[in-house]
């Protein structure tokens, strides 16, 4: 005896949430996020190292999530607020080091460029409120 299966296919689509994904880790009060090179009004011939200094957090790889630690991202010529109910944001201005670099070869194109460090979490989103680095002026000749 043959028994048929009918397989209903009922499209049970599970209610996704969309409340936004904050993550909202914060970091220590004392963290400081900051520029070891180059420095606010620096005149830069060609392509430079970049060198990110962080205080009193630690830095990991993308995807790690350990307390108190994040990766570096840098922002190039940004002029919007971060937001940090969403990951950072990945393109040619906004630079991530998933690899947990704490120096990077920036080339620019000559001409004034702000640059600005965000500390991500292991998902890429800012902590609440957002570490930064002051934003800092450099001309590139
Ligand atoms: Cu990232």
């Amino acid at each position: 005896m043959k028994v048929i299966r009918l397989l209903v296919l009922a499209a049970a689509l599970a209610s996704v949430s969309c409340a936004a994904n904050a993550q909202g880790k914060s970091a220590p009060k004392d963290a400081v996020l900051y520029f070891i090179w180059p420095q606010n009004g620096a005149i830069i011939k060609g392509g430079f190292w970049c060198r990110f200094g962080l205080r009193n957090m630690g830095i990991t790889h993308a995807g790690d999530d350990f307390k108190n630690s994040g990766h570096h991202h840098l922002l190039v010529d940004v002029n919007e607020p971060l937001d940090v109910n969403e990951p950072i944001p990945q393109d040619k201005n906004h630079l991530h080091f998933g690899a947990g670099q704490t120096e990077a070869r920036i080339e620019l194109p000559p001409g004034k460029h702000t640059l600005q460090l965000v500390l991500g979490d292991a998902k890429h989103y800012p902590f609440n409120p957002p570490l930064v680095s002051d934003k800092i002026t450099v001309t590139v000749r």
